[in-house]
């Protein structure tokens, strides 16, 4: 009995001597070609889908996502969240994808609508297959004309 405790004694400070030794290096991804956790973590933003042409609708929704993400990826979370205010169409050109409509407003070259893409408010100079987004970002879809 005596003999049994001082085993599982030295037992329970080997485990703590290991523990220890484990947390101060930093955990098992030291050196080991593992990406850092950052690559893991989720960011949030914003996402506004807006007609600034009819005023018929302005809505938003918050959206987490991995960090590393797409103004697309964005959009699409959205649309599977709420597809009757997010649904969205797209056509692939040799710039990426070109948005064509947002829940059913069509842009046209007639009437020289578009949607246009925007980041805190500025115009992005990327499509949104191409544009990564960043922590907190506010961004927007919104009908315009050119
Ligand atoms: C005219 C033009 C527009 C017009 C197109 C409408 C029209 N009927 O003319 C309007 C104003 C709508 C427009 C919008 C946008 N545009 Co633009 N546009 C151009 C421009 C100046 C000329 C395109 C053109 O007429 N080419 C000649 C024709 C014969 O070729 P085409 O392949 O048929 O052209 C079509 C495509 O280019 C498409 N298109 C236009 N812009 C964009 C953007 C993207 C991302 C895609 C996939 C397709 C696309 O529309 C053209 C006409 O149908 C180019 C710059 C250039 N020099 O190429 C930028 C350019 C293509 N656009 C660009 C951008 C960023 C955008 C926007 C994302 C801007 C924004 N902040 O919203 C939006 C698209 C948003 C969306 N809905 O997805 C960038 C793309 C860069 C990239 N690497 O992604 C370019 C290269 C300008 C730049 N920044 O250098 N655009």
């Amino acid at each position: 009995m005596t003999a049994d405790r001082g085993r599982m004694k030295s037992l329970v400070i080997t485990l703590a001597g290991l523990l220890l030794l484990f947390l101060a290096s930093g955990g098992l991804c030291r050196g080991c070609g593992a990406p850092p956790p950052a690559i893991f973590s989720r960011i949030g933003v914003t996402y506004t889908v807006s007609d600034s042409v009819y005023k018929s609708f302005n809505d938003s929704i918050y959206v987490t996502l991995p960090q590393g993400s797409f103004f697309f990826n964005v959009m699409d979370i959205a649309q599977t969240l709420d597809s009757r205010k997010f649904s969205f169409t797209y056509t692939l050109s040799v710039w990426g994808a070109y948005i064509t409509s947002m829940r059913g407003l069509q842009a046209n070259d007639t009437q020289r609508t578009y949607w246009q893409l925007l980041s805190n408010r500025v115009p992005l100079k990327l499509g949104a297959g191409c544009y990564a987004v960043s922590s907190g970002e506010s961004l927007e879809v919104s009908f315009s004309k050119y």
